[in-house]
């Protein structure tokens, strides 16, 4: 009977408030932008995944999500299996002691905390968890960072869920991705009172993917340069020193004005792009009506490739943003449909 290894892991749920959007090499996942998240709690929103080798299993690789097998044979999963395969290899070396394991097939499993289907990115959780599952089980001495660089050949966004609380994505310029990883801005206690609100108009799988929309906005949108040239490296500075301070009406305004902004690209892709829906204009306008009431900015929307709103807000603000929104969910006929869930904004 062969030994089996194994080694467990967790990943967080991480929420853009500068976006993502566009690749200069689709290949490396390489972005056009820096981009920076904020890391969801782990009690709510995260993948766990169990990675094991043994010379007892069959001999492809497999991987089984909430207990479906998934199909590992696409570049990107390839990828991340490669790299850490090749530091396993070079761990190996010609130490006899050291059990070979990189040329053993491998058994991913991996469970979400929420469903696949809730229209919450799940890609960037997936492949964070994986990659660092896989590089335990390996035993690397790789740091976040070294395994944010393998997790943005997942999936781009995954990179940033290496990291908990506030985490940023240094686009970097090396055509070889070396320089293209991310960063922690503050750990979660930095800032522990950051909640949102996730408000899920529709569990349906999105009708463009990010691959698919991203790059046709960088091929056809005459917005596009402009954001990603000026517009983001200015809001990239702006947001971490929002973060610094704990500046919540900058953060806010950052947060809602890039959404904006990419949603704007995408209105300008042609042919156009549209995720927010009417559910989603009207979360935007309860936002507004939130912050006038306050007379200052307490809530800010963001909203990614799909109808779904985040709403961030502090603790202090919870029962004006957070219990707002669920009283117009169970009052509104016109929210029907929509549901909200109130998520930690805490990583790990
Ligand atoms: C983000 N999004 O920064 C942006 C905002 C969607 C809108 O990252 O092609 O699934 O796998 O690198 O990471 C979604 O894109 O794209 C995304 P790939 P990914 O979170």
């Amino acid at each position: 009977m062969s030994d089996i290894y194994r080694a467990s892991t967790t990943a967080p749920v991480n929420i853009a408030v500068i976006k993502y959007w566009g690749k200069r090499d689709p290949k490396l996942n390489l972005p056009t932008n820096s981009s920076l998240s904020v890391t969801l709690s782990q009690a709510d929103l995260r993948t766990h995944t169990t990675a094991s080798c043994s010379a007892s299993y069959p001999k492809e690789d497999t991987l089984l999500l909430n207990g479906t097998p998934q199909d590992v044979s696409g570049a990107r999963t390839q990828a991340c299996f490669r790299e850490l395969r090749a530091l396993r290899t070079q761990l190996e070396g010609s130490d006899s002691s050291v059990p070979k394991l990189a040329t053993l097939p491998l058994k991913i499993v991996s469970e979400n905390n929420f469903p696949t289907a809730a229209g919450l990115a799940s890609s960037a959780a997936g492949f964070a968890a994986l990659v660092r599952a896989i590089a335990n089980l390996y035993k690397l001495p790789s740091s976040p960072t070294d395994l944010s660089r393998i997790a943005r050949q997942g999936s781009g966004s995954a990179c940033r869920s290496l990291f908990g609380g506030y985490v940023g994505w240094e686009q970097g310029s090396a055509s070889d991705g070396s320089d293209s990883v991310a960063f922690q801005v503050a750990p979660a206690s930095h800032w522990p009172t950051m909640r949102a609100v996730i408000l899920v108009v529709s569990a349906a799988k999105k009708g463009v993917s990010s691959t698919t929309g991203m790059q046709t906005t960088v091929a056809t949108s005459s917005l596009f340069a402009s954001r990603a040239s000026e517009t983001v490296p200015r809001r990239m500075a702006e947001m971490q020193k929002a973060i610094q301070e704990k500046d919540f009406e900058a953060f806010g305004k950052v947060t809602m004005m890039d959404s904006n902004s990419f949603h704007a690209t995408c209105l300008d892709t042609y042919p156009p792009i549209f995720y927010l829906n009417d559910v989603s204009r009207a979360a935007i306008k309860v936002v507004e009506s939130i912050n006038a009431a306050a007379g200052r900015i307490v809530a800010a929307y963001t909203f990614d490739a799909g109808p779904n709103a985040v709403v961030y807000y502090l603790e202090e603000n919870e029962k004006d943003v957070a219990g707002l929104f669920k009283s117009i969910l169970e009052e509104k006929d016109g929210w029907k449909g929509a549901r909200g869930e109130k998520i930690e904004a805490q990583g790990a």
